[in-house]
């Protein structure tokens, strides 16, 4: 692709920036090969996308179109294929284990589509799948199924209607196949115009029947098919037409499960296996994540299991390289690497970030410890060897594609909140994690701070500050953005220099030391290192020293700011989510005035405090709701997010628990809060069918991109019985 073409250039092995880091694979470390996520639905910015967790993968798929509707009639694409917003189809994984099975469901206008996913463990190699489709309502609509070769293999599936076809568990009313080639597998995109072309309303006469021009289509380009040149990937596609209510199954079987497969996966037997995991499915869904008794009811319950189940269903399992670069230096491509991570939303960026991916593993974790281990173990390995993780992991061509030029490319001086540690944290402390796991993982861990606790430091002794706000650009934004914060336009000083400092990187670095300490005693390895700088970052007057605003009362930044019309370096005086960092991470003394400071700003409705959750920036903030340039509409400036305010919950909780001065009202916050979002999360959902990005301040409405059921569905997290 042009974007890269210029990029490709051959890699200096002296870049110690361009390497992995040098210990042991996280990955390799985990217990043999587990094969039992060999095959999932991992191309998940797809409605229904199948690959394999290797590097190399065959790939299925399937797309739809409405023979019977005018073009005009329909929303966004006429072939449904990647989840598109502008389709607006309702569609979602109703129940997903991440293993063994899924059930999905998509609504078009006049019909809905099941697509019911299904494995069987047998053989070597991953075993056997069935998708199988049902659908329900009225009109004719044609599907195509379709395989993709990776550059080694061909298919062998038989062309023609008469003949033997291994693809033969469609019941069908038309049923066709043919050939094509995809020059380059990540250009798959091209797939939908070629089969565009081959079916849409192209139609011949035969037998007084019409029938789709190429029936009998000969493969097109398949001279050599048999030895496939090493750019070409096989397509074959196979399309089936056919009148609603109707099903088909496509079931595909592994020769290694040759001897040891009792039944194909196909028929009755499907179907009792597919109720067998569903039983189990609500079962362990039921004794991992209890809900609290108001909960409990069916409606509450499916909403639920529908978050954890997209969550899981939106794991995506990717291989390739970041586009990185070193300060002054020309963009390089990364080292090849896989990646298995759950991803924020299946249409907008369907790929993995970095603290959205902590968030995640915090719930997955509840529900089944070995997926979030296995996320944690391939986001590790992608250290390098400076100890640095790319935020935002771009890692092929086709996820390329869907990001523009300016935001592909990653700073190798840039961090983003190393949430991971959460998760690891929840895992070690609830004995999920094995000691030989944290063993290999130990190494990493360290390596990572320590480039945190190098790289991130600021100008006096225990600040740090976010690299790689735009020194120079207060001119063309209102207030230029931090994105490595994650709080992407939440001001900050208004001048970036280079000697600001922040408070929230403070806090998680408070964190980082807190869970790096318990690691090494977990270990019996020294913790002296980290529990010393854990006793510097929490001490309170320290903290309020460089943080603390005695005449805003509150935490604040610290940087070349402009008050009353002059340039000043000061303590920055915004109010919002930034500021609740000490109170976030249980830093703050239970019985200090700053404690009662912070908890009187989240429970005044002029600053953050709304019927639906926490405002990211208080209205009474002069950029509440501002935009930040023409083109960028504001997005972390009074929208409700729900990682931050899920933290607040349990912040809340926490301090509901400790005896002092401010104990009632953390009690009574806790539970109010508690209460609205899950409330507007579960009502947005049920009148819209999704989880959202953020939710509006003013009413509560979901907003931004959707299906959003990365952190917001943190929610469920709330709704259970014991406190995290
Ligand atoms: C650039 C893509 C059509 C923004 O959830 C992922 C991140 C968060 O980590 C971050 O905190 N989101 C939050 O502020 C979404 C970022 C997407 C960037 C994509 C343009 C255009 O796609």
């Amino acid at each position: 692709s042009s974007k890269s073409s210029n990029l490709n250039e051959t890699q200096n092995d002296e870049n110690a920036y361009l390497q992995p880091l040098d210990v042991p694979s996280a990955v390799r470390s985990l217990s043999k090969q587990d094969m039992s996520r060999f095959w999932g639905t991992y191309r998940s910015g797809h409605y229904l996308g199948l690959r394999t967790r290797s590097e190399k993968s065959l790939l299925a798929g399937m797309m739809w179109l409405n023979n019977k509707s005018p073009r005009n009639e329909i929303h966004g694409d006429i072939f449904r294929h990647k989840c598109n917003q502008d389709n607006q189809l309702k569609y979602g994984w109703k129940e997903h284990d991440g293993e063994n099975f899924g059930v999905q469901s998509v609504e078009e206008k006049n019909y809905k589509i099941w697509t019911k996913f299904l494995k069987q463990q047998v053989g070597g190699h991953g075993g056997d799948w069935t998708v199988k489709v049902e659908t329900e309502g009225t009109g004719t609509t044609t599907f195509a199924f379709y395989f993709v070769t990776d550059s080694d293999g061909y298919l062998k599936v038989p062309l023609g209607h008469d003949s033997a076809d291994e693809l033969d568990k469609f019941v069908e009313q038309e049923n066709t196949a043919f050939w094509t080639y995809s020059d380059y597998l990540n250009k798959i995109t091209d797939l939908e115009d070629d089969v565009m072309r081959r079916l849409a309303g192209e139609y011949i006469e035969l037998n007084n029947q019409k029938v789709p021009h190429f029936w009998f289509d000969e493969p097109k380009y398949d001279k050599n098919y048999r030895k496939p040149n090493h750019k070409n990937h096989q397509v074959v596609v196979h399309s089936i037409t056919c009148e609603h209510p109707c099903s088909f199954e496509v079931n595909f079987n592994s020769i290694s499960g040759n001897h040891e497969r009792k039944r194909p996966l196909v028929g009755e037997f499907f179907d009792e296996e597919l109720a067998r995991h569903r039983k189990n499915f609500k079962r362990v869904f039921g004794s991992r994540i209890k809900l609290q008794e108001e909960f409990s009811g069916e409606e509450h319950l499916e909403f639920a299991m529908a978050a954890v189940s997209n969550m899981i269903g939106g794991i995506g399992y990717y291989h390739g390289h970041s586009l990185v670069q070193k300060k002054g230096e020309k963009v390089t491509p990364n080292w090849d690497a896989p990646l298995y991570t759950a991803v924020p939303s299946r249409s907008f960026f369907p790929r993995g970030f970095l603290w959205d991916e902590g968030f995640h593993q915090l719930l997955v974790s509840r529900f089944n410890p070995k997926i979030s281990i296995d996320s944690l173990c391939h986001w590790l390995d992608l250290l390098n060897k400076d100890g640095w993780i790319p935020r935002e992991q771009i890692l092929d061509e086709e996820a390329r594609q869907r990001v523009p030029d300016p935001f592909i490319v990653q700073g190798t001086d840039r961090a983003n909140p190393p949430t991971l540690l959460l998760a690891l944290d929840y895992l070690v402390s609830s004995e999920k994690l094995e000691k030989e796991q944290l063993q290999a993982l130990y190494p990493r861990i360290k390596a990572w701070f320590s480039w945190f606790n190098t790289t991130q430091t600021g100008p006096i002794s225990g600040t740090y500050t976010w690299q790689g706000r735009h020194i120079g650009s207060e001119n063309l934004e209102l207030n230029p953005k931090t994105l490595t914060s994650g709080l992407d336009d939440f001001p900050r000083a208004s001048h970036p220099t280079k000697d600001e400092y922040h408070l929230d990187l403070r806090c998680w670095m408070a964190l980082a030391a807190q869970v790096l300490g318990k690691m090494a005693i977990k270990l019996g390895q020294s913790n002296y290192e980290y529990l010393q700088l854990e006793v510097e970052l929490k001490d309170n007057t320290k903290l309020n020293k460089l943080h603390w605003d005695a005449e805003e009362k509150q935490f604040s930044d610290f940087g070349l700011h402009s008050h009353n019309v002059k340039l000043v370096r000061k303590l920055v005086p915004h109010t919002g989510y930034i500021q609740l960092f000490p109170f976030l991470m249980k830093i703050l003394e239970s019985d200090s005035e700053q404690l009662g400071a912070t908890l009187d700003m989240i429970a005044d409705p002029e600053k953050l405090w709304t019927d639906f959750g926490l405002r990211s920036l208080a209205k009474s903030d002069p950029m509440f709701n501002e935009r930040n340039t023409e083109h960028d509409p504001p997005y972390w400036r009074g929208n409700i997010w729900i990682n931050i305010n899920f933290l607040a919950v349990h912040a809340l909780d926490f301090y509901s628990d400790e005896p002092g001065p401010y104990q009632t009202q953390a009690q009574t916050l806790a539970t109010r809060l508690r209460q609205n979002l899950i409330g507007n999360v579960f009502r947005n959902y049920k009148e819209t069918g999704f989880i959202w990005e953020n939710y509006s301040e003013s009413d509560g409405k979901g907003q931004g991109c959707h299906p959003f059921t990365g952190w917001s569905a943190l929610t469920v997290l709330l709704m259970e019985e014991t406190k995290f």
